[in-house]
């Protein structure tokens, strides 16, 4: 069985966590605790040299990082059901949907740049709040008038993929840092629709048992 090197709360984590979820595919969750900095131990960054999660292990050894990498690694592997649809350019928009996420909004709201600019820049709890704040909701706009011009029940398709892998923990973050989501409601209604779906649930954070 594969293993996943992951933390209940990290959303790139979380992204990996829906897609097995998704592929139906079980794994080993081993979770390395991020509140006490276990990240940066010598073992995770082994296996993961940025001392980041998550990293799949595969049977063989093989270890695998960067969320959306595992993600196409886990699509290649396991066809159905696809992540990704074929057609070149669709493929290409929700890649770039995804990627507003997991290469825009998410790396400057990482806990190690929140921490960096607490230590660095003595920015208390509030201006830590507003900056996440900002980047998600200018992020959450495009993705929003983007979702908006399609009539699917997910983006730009009738089934949850590669971009509500990414979706999903964003607006969990989102909300913990009370970004209000009334302000995107295209958003807000397939976060619904994913929530709403055993996958997802099975997935999410707070379903993660003893490594809370
Ligand atoms: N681009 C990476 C990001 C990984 C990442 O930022 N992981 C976070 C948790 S969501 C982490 O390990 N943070 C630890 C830290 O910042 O010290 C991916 O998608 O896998």
């Amino acid at each position: 069985m594969m293993t996943l090197y992951g933390y209940w709360r990290s959303s790139a984590s979380y992204r990996v966590r829906i897609a097995l979820a998704l592929k139906g595919v079980e794994v080993e969750h081993r979770y390395v605790n991020l509140r006490t900095g276990e990240q940066g131990a010598g073992d995770n960054v082994a296996r993961n040299a940025q001392g980041y999660v998550p990293t799949l292990e595969l049977e063989d050894g093989t270890q695998l990082t960067q969320s959306l990498a595992i993600m196409d690694y886990l699509d290649a592997t396991y066809r159905n059901p696809a992540l990704m649809p074929r057609e070149p350019i669709l493929r290409s928009k929700i890649l770039a949907a995804s990627m507003t996420i997991a290469a825009d909004i998410h790396p400057i709201q990482n806990l190690s740049v929140l921490k960096y600019l607490r230590a660095e820049f003595g920015v208390k709890d509030e201006g830590v709040t507003t900056w996440v704040q900002h980047w998600i909701t200018k992020g959450f706009k495009a993705l929003e008038a983007t979702a908006q011009q399609y009539d699917t029940l997910f983006l730009m398709t009738d089934d949850p993929g590669f971009f509500e892998c990414c979706l999903i923990p964003q607006v969990y973050n989102a909300r913990r840092f009370g970004v209000d989501m009334d302000n995107f409601p295209k958003l807000s209604a397939i976060d619904a629709a994913c929530l709403a779906m055993p996958t997802f649930q099975i997935a999410a954070p707070d379903n993660q048992g003893d490594a809370m």
